[in-house]
Formats: C-alpha cells, structure tokens, sequence
C-alpha cells in the first residue's frame, strides 16, 4: 500500500489531459417536458463542442482520447440488471413502438403501494429505472453514456499514475445517476465510476459536487461509504430539481454516516455567499485529509442558465477554480451541467485556468 500510494503525486510540470470523443454526438434528442410542455432540449451535443472550443482557444489542455475499459469498472458502481437495461431500451421500445419512435420515455412510474417486480414490458422497465421525464433514450444513448464513462475512467487512469489533474468532458453528464436509476440527462455516473476505481486501490476520495442540482446519484452511491465524502453545493431542493434529496439533513448512513454533506443554497445566490459555502466545503474536504478529489463540474451555475437559478459569472469560476485547485489534491474533473451556450464554453476555461494557477 505504501508504495502504491507514491504512485499518486503532484506533477504540475505538463498540461492537463482533456478526455474528449465526438461519441456523445450519438446521444441527441430533440425535447423534454417542462412546465406540462414539450421543450427544446437543454443538453445538447453542442453544449461539449463550446467546451472543447474554450479549451482549445486557451491553450489549457492536451486533448486525448478515452481508452475503452469495458463494463467492469461501470458493474462497480452500477447493478447489472441496470446495465443490460440500457443496453437494451432503444432496441426493445423500437421492438415495441417501431423504429420511427425515436425517444424512448416511460409513461408510469412505480409509486406507493404498487407492485414494480412485473418488468416484461419496456414500459415497466424504463418507468422502474427512470425517475424523471426530460431523459430520454435514443438509438446511440448506451454508446455515448459508455463513451462517457471511459472518458472519466481514462481521467482516473492519467491522475493515478502522476498527473495533478485530468479533466473528462463527459456527455451525457452522470451525477443523477445511481446504482440503478437514471434521470437528470444521467445514465452512468461518469464521477462515481472514476471515484470506485480509487477506492478500489484502497485510497479515500472526496467529491465536491458543484453542478447547480444537487447529486443525488452520487450521493445514493457512497451514502454508506466512509472511504468517500460526498459534499455537493446546489440549489435548495424545496425549490429545484431533483426535489427528492438534496436536504442538509442527509448525512450519511451506516458506517458512512457523516461523510456526507449537502450545502443549500438559495435562488439568486451570487458569488459572495457562494465562496462562503465554497469554503465550508473546502474546510470539511480537508478535514476528511483525502487522497484525491473527484469534482462533478457543472456550471449550470451560471447567471440565467435555462436549468439553474444561481448568479455566478465570468472570473467567479477563476476563483472556483482557484481555491479547488489550492487544495492540493490529485483531481479528477467530470463535466456535469451547464446550458447557456453561450457561457458554458468560457465558464469551464475560465475554471481551469483559476485551477491551473492555483
Ligand atoms: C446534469 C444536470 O444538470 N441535470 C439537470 C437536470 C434538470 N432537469 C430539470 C430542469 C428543470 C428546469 N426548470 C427550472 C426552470 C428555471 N428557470
Ligand atoms: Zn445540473
């Protein structure tokens, strides 16, 4: 264990790795429901090629491609009934409403009191693995949510052999995501798999969790693990998504009890109250004295973002990134969220640069 645990050091001599492939372009779909509507979709293919164009133009990174790792890594974090499940949902819907229907979206949802065990019909299946309505699964999900995973996985594989950090520009995104359910735009929690693979070498792992919505799936995953401390800063959930968790009062459970932390913060919160919540979350990150860091990076957080209702902006993610970056720890980013196109590309720059001067 010593000398495995030397392999993870601080190498700021070269440029982050960017973890990029064009597979999440097979994940698209046209609309989701919002306020008894259909609507245009928010996490759109586009919404990386900004990211990657910021990237780019700032000279941050060195952009590779993710390295394939199979579904052992994924069946660490998720069950195996709910893998074969999106392996096979768009072949099975298509089965049953035709290969014209191109967005496969469950209609009944196993509430109180019924009997979700009957899983024959694709219907069934989804309404029992799907928590929400605005994720929808089209032809090529299973090999963009996969790409995705091996994106966060090649970021876990490059910091745990030196690197300080390593970035994977996942999509779809994955912090929604739990052992077996999905929504949120999330099928396969991208940051949790990376964070197992850790553990898994016996190291202890903080996640900091700064998406506008809360991680609920990440959460779920770890809820009972003392080897991970989830922290996530977001929206309150009595107002926002995912509206079931989120709350101050979950803690942790089991063994895990107190290695959880939820940070709610209001609508209109801007940068000032932001950084304090930031540095309650820093100061418990700390305390935990982990080995590395997994940082779900959604920055839905941003002033006007169609999903969000924070006002961060501009240099606001150089200072996130700065005070991250000042905790020292080998990093691992995921993409999360992040809508406005028009900002998602320079917020994501601009905390990389504050990351990468700290
Ligand atoms: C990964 C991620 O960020 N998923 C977010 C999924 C949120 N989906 C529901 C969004 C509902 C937005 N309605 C609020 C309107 C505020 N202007
Ligand atoms: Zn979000």
């Amino acid at each position: 264990m010593a000398l495995a645990k030397r392999t993870i050091r601080a190498q700021n001599s070269e440029s982050m790795k960017v973890v990029y492939t064009p597979a999440h372009e097979s994940h698209a779909h046209s609309h989701e429901f919002e306020g008894g509507r259909l609507i245009a979709a928010k996490d759109v293919p586009d919404r990386v090629s900004q990211v990657l164009d910021a990237i780019k133009v700032r000279a941050i990174g060195e952009i590779v491609a993710p390295q394939h790792f199979g579904n052992v890594p994924i069946l660490r974090v998720h069950t195996a009934d709910f893998v074969h499940v999106l392996e096979q949902a768009w072949i099975r819907w298509a089965v049953k409403y035709g290969f014209e229907a191109r967005e496969a979206i469950p209609s009944a949802w196993p509430a109180r009191g019924m009997h979700p065990e009957v899983l024959e019909d694709i219907e069934a299946t989804l309404g029992y693995y799907c928590f929400d309505t605005a994720t929808p699964i089209v032809a090529g999900t299973w090999a963009a949510a996969r790409a995705a995973a091996d994106s966060a996985l090649t970021a876990a594989q490059w910091v745990m052999r030196g690197d300080r950090a390593a970035i994977a520009l996942c999509r779809p995104p994955g912090h929604h995501a739990a052992s077996d359910t999905y929504g949120g735009y999330c099928f396969l929690n991208n940051a949790a798999i990376a964070a197992q693979c850790f553990v898994d070498q016996g190291r202890r792992v903080a996640m900091l969790d700064v998406d506008f919505h809360h991680g609920n799936g990440t959460q779920a995953i770890f809820y009972a693990n003392p080897d991970v401390l989830t922290v996530s800063i977001h929206g309150d959930p009595r107002q926002f998504y995912p509206h079931f968790s989120g709350f101050a009062s979950e803690t942790g459970s089991g063994r895990g009890a107190g290695f959880n932390l939820n940070i709610v913060l209001p609508v209109g919160t801007a940068w000032g109250a932001y950084a304090l919540a930031l540095e309650e979350a820093l100061d418990r990150i700390r305390a935990f004295s982990p080995d590395a860091l997994v940082v779900p990076l959604g920055v839905d957080t941003y002033l006007d973002d169609p999903a969000g209702g924070f006002r961060l902006q501009g240099a606001d993610y150089q200072r996130m990134g700065h005070l991250i970056g000042k905790l020292g720890l080998p990093t691992v980013l995921t993409l999360e969220g992040g809508y406005r196109l028009d900002a998602v590309g320079p917020a994501v720059g601009d905390f990389l640069t504050g990351f990468e001067n700290a």
